[in-house]
């Protein structure tokens, strides 16, 4: 594989602070962050001849950046009409100084890089004052990383971009200099909390809990300057394999007892200590189950204990039946989240946070939303996305998760006039739960394995903060940071192109993805245990519960309260009714909620037989066209930039094919019914 040199700098370049650092820059206030603050100026002022001042002291300075949390009426004349709010700022220019004001120093970092994202134009002509804030609090970024490389799953798992950044064959990395330089990457995106250990939590990893707490509170110190809060994942089974109690019995007193003195131990070594992150009752991870309890009194005795400290639990709710059998039509693992918790809405206590997958099954390229999000609303519910591309070409296919996600944050459970996902996982004033992502980042040196896979980890930052985002406007940011400002040299013609280029390439490329794997919803086709690449049947007859159920007459799970599982009832309406109609259910998710046969007609006129075969065909030629725009640009892009996006094009080409001959051949093996266009079909 083609590596660059050092360590790429993603979205934050030196060039990128050229227009800060080359003029005269206030910074006031107090606190870690503003001096990162300061020191993010100084840095650039060093490098382009700038200058910045760090008080006000001495009265008249000539400056034209101002940046303040402090007095800011007698500092600069500018005066907020009101509070600014939590993380937010407030961004101004008049009479020739660009301002950015913000109520606590967190603000200022996020308003340091909207001035850097702005660049030049950020010091140009007036602009009136533009009140920015997060629309939810909660940002945060789950690691899968374990400490000690485990047998099957690796060092990270699901991870496609090397090794942790955290952690090293069984300890911490020595060096945490790419650890502080990815805090300054999430800060410049919105991101303010990381959960640094996998959700599966195996042995070595339950003991940083305790008596390698240590290994997270260097962590910790890392991230700090960048307004980033650690979350460490623990085993439900904690008071047992660690504090050699006889049960984790939620209401035993003892266990209780345990999980609070363990927490004021990890408040003592890292005061701001985000939290908890539980995976508990799911594929094979320990829970409340074991001791007749539900998950209510699991999630709320560990959030008990983080009470004191503004900590919260991160309770999944990924809890399902991973040893059904096959056999048996009547258990529907889409079900599973929403009849384990609906039940228990309103029993969380106050600081737990219900971390739900987005869809009811797992990440796939395309699933309905889960029911769970409209089902619990005296829960505090945070959405989680998979950043890193598990079921989604594994960091090695282009495949722009932004769309995707916007779709999700967008939808209105309740209907057009009702409340959108955005807006339950932001909470009433930002309080909710917000996003989580699950990152996909390692110690690659382009950090996310495939170069343009950055964009997906940017691209979830900024949903995160303003969720109603546009996807190609965030796109436009990232490739005018990452790439623009090192191609300055190049004409603005060259500029347009590379812009068109990569907007090509990406914009669309989810909905590639989708149309050259599994068709229409279905889901998972894929190959058992890794997950990449096709392989129709080879989840069919497994006890995961994700089946497709194609025979010679049809294809697609029955899911209708009619004649299927009934999950279409866990819907209010009106997607309860839109889902369970055959005539009304929308065609990208019509082999999720209906078994039809392969010549049902579909809302887009075609038969689903040939949507299989249409979409497979075109979705592998658009990976063919991209490979040959990428080509096209090659003297546009840093020169081993370019070949490793080259060689990861190839292998997706070759990836699509497979997939669009494996799919096609199977059903027209099944179905015997031919391409109506002739093409060819192995
Ligand atoms: O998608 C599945 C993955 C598992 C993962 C699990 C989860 C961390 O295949 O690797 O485990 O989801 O979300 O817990």
């Amino acid at each position: 594989m083609t590596t660059p040199d050092a360590v790429h700098p993603a979205w934050l370049p030196p060039e990128a602070f050229r227009a800060i650092g080359s003029r005269r820059t206030l910074v006031l206030g107090d606190g870690l962050l503003v001096e990162t603050v300061r020191d993010e100026v100084a840095r650039a002022c060093a490098q382009y001849g700038g200058r910045v001042r760090r008080g006000a002291d001495g009265g008249a300075y000539d400056f034209v950046l101002a940046l303040t949390t402090a007095e800011p009426q007698a500092a600069i004349g500018v005066r907020p009409d009101s509070a600014i709010g939590t993380e937010g700022y407030l961004l101004a220019r008049h009479d020739g100084v660009t301002v950015v004001l913000a109520d606590d120093p967190a603000g200022l970092l996020y308003g340091l890089f909207h001035v850097v994202r702005l660049g030049e134009s950020a010091f140009t002509g007036e602009r009136q004052a533009e009140h920015h804030r997060p629309a939810t609090r909660r940002r945060t970024l789950d690691h899968w990383d374990n400490v000690d490389v485990h047998p099957v799953m690796g060092q990270v798992e699901r991870g496609y971009a090397g090794g942790s950044i955290f952690w090293h064959d069984g300890g911490p990395r020595g060096d945490l200099t790419r650890v502080r330089a990815y805090g300054r990457l999430l800060a410049a995106c919105g991101i303010n909390a990381v959960a640094v250990n996998n959700v599966n939590v195996h042995a070595t990893e339950a003991r940083l809990l305790t008596d390698r707490l240590g290994d997270v509170a260097v962590i910790a110190d890392v991230l700090r300057p960048y307004g980033i809060r650690v979350h460490l994942s623990v085993s439900f089974a904690s008071p047992v394999v660690l504090g050699g109690l006889p049960t984790a019995d939620p209401l035993d007193e003892d266990v209780r007892k345990w999980w609070t003195d363990v927490t004021d131990r990890v408040h003592d070594a890292i005061p701001d200590f985000g939290g908890y992150v539980v995976k508990a009752d799911s594929e094979g991870q320990p829970g409340p189950f074991a001791y007749g309890r539900d998950h209510a009194d699991g999630a709320n005795v560990l959030a008990e204990a983080l009470a004191p400290y503004d900590g919260v639990v991160h309770w999944r709710a990924f809890v399902y039946n991973h040893r059904q059998d096959w056999r048996d039509r009547t258990t529907d693992r889409a079900r599973a989240a929403y009849d384990h918790f609906a039940p228990l809405d309103g029993r969380f206590r106050d600081n737990v946070i219900l971390q739900v997958k987005h869809g009811p099954i797992d990440f796939q390229v395309r699933e309905p939303v889960s029911p769970v999000i409209a089902a619990m609303p005296a829960t505090r519910l945070a959405v989680e996305l998979q950043v890193t591309q598990e079921y989604t070409g594994q960091q090695r296919h282009v495949c722009y998760l932004a769309p995707m996600w916007r779709e999700v944050l967008g939808f209105r459970p309740w209907g057009p006039d009702g409340t959108a996902v955005a807006d339950v996982a932001g909470g009433a004033d930002g309080n909710g739960g917000g996003l989580v992502g699950v990152s996909n980042v390692g110690d690659d040196p382009y950090w996310t394995g495939h170069p343009l896979a950055q964009a997906n980890l940017y691209a979830f930052g900024r949903l995160a903060w303003d969720p109603w985002s546009d996807p190609a406007a965030i796109l436009d940011e990232w490739i005018d940071l990452t790439f623009v400002p090192v191609s300055e040299s190049g004409t603005s013609a060259d500029v347009e192109r590379l812009r068109r280029t990569v907007h090509s390439i990406m914009d669309d490329s989810w909905r590639t993805y989708e149309r050259y794997t599994a068709p229409l919803g279905v889901g998972f086709m894929v190959r058992p245990g890794h997950h990449y690449g096709p392989d129709v049947d080879g989840y069919e007859y497994t006890p995961w519960g994700t089946y497709h159920f194609a025979d010679r007459d049809g294809v697609g799970v029955d899911r209708t309260r009619a004649t299927g599982t009934g999950f279409t009832g866990q819907y209010p309406p009106p997607w309860s009714e839109v889902y369970e109609s055959l005539d009304r259910c929308p065609d990208e998710l019509l082999l999720f909620f209906h078994h039809v046969p392969y010549g049902h007609v579909l809302h887009s006129g075609s038969t689903v037989i040939q949507h299989i075969y249409d979409t497979h065909f075109a979705g592998a030629e658009q990976v063919e066209q991209a490979r040959r725009r990428w080509e096209e640009a090659a003297g546009l892009f840093d020169p081993s930039l370019h070949a490793r996006v080259k060689e990861l094009l190839d292998e997706q080409v070759r990836c699509a094919e497979e997939w669009r001959d494996q799919i096609n051949a199977y059903f027209f093996r099944k179905s015997g019914i031919p391409d109506v266009r002739g093409r060819h079909i192995p």
